[in-house]
């Protein structure tokens, strides 16, 4: 199947499903990642929704980054969630009443017109801004949006590379499972062993009510991903909050590879708003050159997470460690690896698996159901088609393309798929695979 070759009425029926589910999930001010699942506006979801929103309303692409950006912290940071006052608590956990964000997070800076969450997820948020100016810029000049969203996400940069550089190297550090993305991968097992998980008659989640409990995070899981957001909620939010010492603290390649992105974009922006873009060029050029330095690894020939909690490099394969694959400023050889162990028996791309799973085939922890221990994401296998192309490799990009396009379609835009048989799991009229489809599509 290629999509080059298919007649174009598959190509619009395409986007005409992509844009239906976009337009389902839309509020009127931000996109739901998944009606049922996750009723509310969340961080990274947006920023890709941003990007494939574009290209059938620049308007709404816009109103979604300044939706989000409004429930910015003072301190800077992004917060993974914010809710909507409409829909009842007990629709999804955990909801305000457990983030207090107005009252834990006043010191740090919490919205008091909106509730959210107060952790972060990986900062796409500059890279769709500039994606989503470029769709229209004559609309985006004509409403002022990039002069209004770049000194926020200045300021966001700016939280990251001064509050949570935890390791001291440069790097910045995620503090819960949730904030990197992929909420119960295994490169988390080890350092959350080290937590005492919270009871779990002390809360009820909501994600079983809409979906296989089997092919989701365990409650063990969710006990320790508790425990750990309630301490850094009675911790005020504070960074550093209790990283090392007993806490969670992890540099992941693919939290600082999307904010090195960002950076490039934000160097773009300052240009297009008439400022000089160098010093954050070159901030891009020292937060690579750390990565490679804190975060790959030659023998596993991909980069790696490091855990300050004292488990130094962890050995698990994640999608994660591809994701670099995305910097045009990455060393040669160690591109070359990347793309080795892309194809080679770990990932098998092209080979076993169509699009990218989001962990090791051979590692012993992998499921190809359960969540982000085994399954293809779209919103990772797009990064790695960018990351194809970044590196000089249109004809893998295309197939990954190709694959992305057929199994958004065949699947009615699943959350994620089987990696081996592309069938379809998790919630159905998935945000994130819509749009990116339909960027792809473009
Ligand atoms: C949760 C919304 C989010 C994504 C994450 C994904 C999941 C939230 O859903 O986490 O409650 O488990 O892991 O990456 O942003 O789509």
């Amino acid at each position: 199947y290629d999509i080059a070759y298919d007649p174009p009425d598959t190509t619009s029926a395409l986007h005409v499903g992509a844009a239906r589910v976009l337009d389902a999930n839309w509020t009127g001010s931000s996109t739901v990642p998944s009606r049922n699942l996750y009723p509310h506006q969340w961080s990274w979801d947006s920023a890709f929704i941003a990007i494939g929103l574009r290209h059938v309303s620049p308007l709404r692409a816009q109103t979604e980054l300044e939706t989000l950006l409004a429930a910015q912290w003072a301190d800077g940071r992004i917060p993974h969630i914010v809710f909507n006052p409409s829909v009842p608590l007990d629709a999804y956990f955990p909801s305000p009443d457990f983030w207090r964000s107005a009252t834990a997070g006043r010191s740090a800076g919490a919205p008091c017109t909106v509730q959210t969450s107060g952790i972060v997820q990986p900062p796409v948020h500059a890279l769709a801004a500039w994606l989503v100016h470029r769709a229209d810029p004559g609309l985006s000049r004509a409403r002022g949006f990039l002069a209004r969203v770049y000194p926020r996400l200045a300021a966001w940069h700016r939280y990251l590379l001064h509050r949570r550089d935890l390791g001291g190297g440069g790097l910045v550090s995620v503090v819960h499972p949730w904030e990197q993305g992929m909420d119960n991968s295994p490169c988390w097992d080890a350092p959350l062993a080290r937590i005492t998980p919270a009871p779990t008659r002390s809360f009820r989640r909501a994600d079983l009510d809409h979906s296989a409990p089997e092919d989701r995070p365990t409650d063990l899981d969710y006990g320790r991903y508790v425990r750990l957001a309630a301490d850094y909620r009675d911790g005020g939010y504070r960074d550093p909050g209790g990283a090392g010492g007993g806490g969670f603290a992890l540099e992941d390649p693919a939290f600082n590879a999307l904010l090195i992105a960002s950076e490039q974009a934000l160097a773009r922006i300052a240009e297009e708003l008439g400022a000089a873009g160098t010093a954050r060029r070159a901030r891009a050029e020292r937060l690579t050159a750390a990565l490679v330095a804190r975060l790959w690894d030659a023998e596993a020939g991909m980069f790696l997470c490091r855990d300050l909690g004292g488990g130094g490099l962890l050995p698990e394969r994640s999608v994660s460690g591809l994701v670099p694959l995305l910097l045009p400023g990455l060393p040669r050889g160690i591109a070359a690896a990347l793309l080795r162990t892309l194809r080679g028996p770990h990932f098998s791309l092209g080979d076993r698996t169509r699009l990218v799973p989001s962990y090791d085939l051979l590692g012993e922890a992998f499921d190809p159901h359960r969540y982000w221990r085994g399954p293809a994401w779209f919103n990772t296998s797009w990064l790695v088609e960018r990351g194809l192309r970044v590196q000089g490799e249109p004809a893998a990009a295309d197939a990954l393309r190709a694959a992305v396009l057929q199994l958004a379609g065949a699947t009615g835009f699943a959350e994620y798929v089987d990696p081996f048989t592309g069938e379809a799991c998790g919630a159905a009229g998935f945000s994130w695979t819509a749009a990116l489809a339909l960027d792809l599509l473009h």
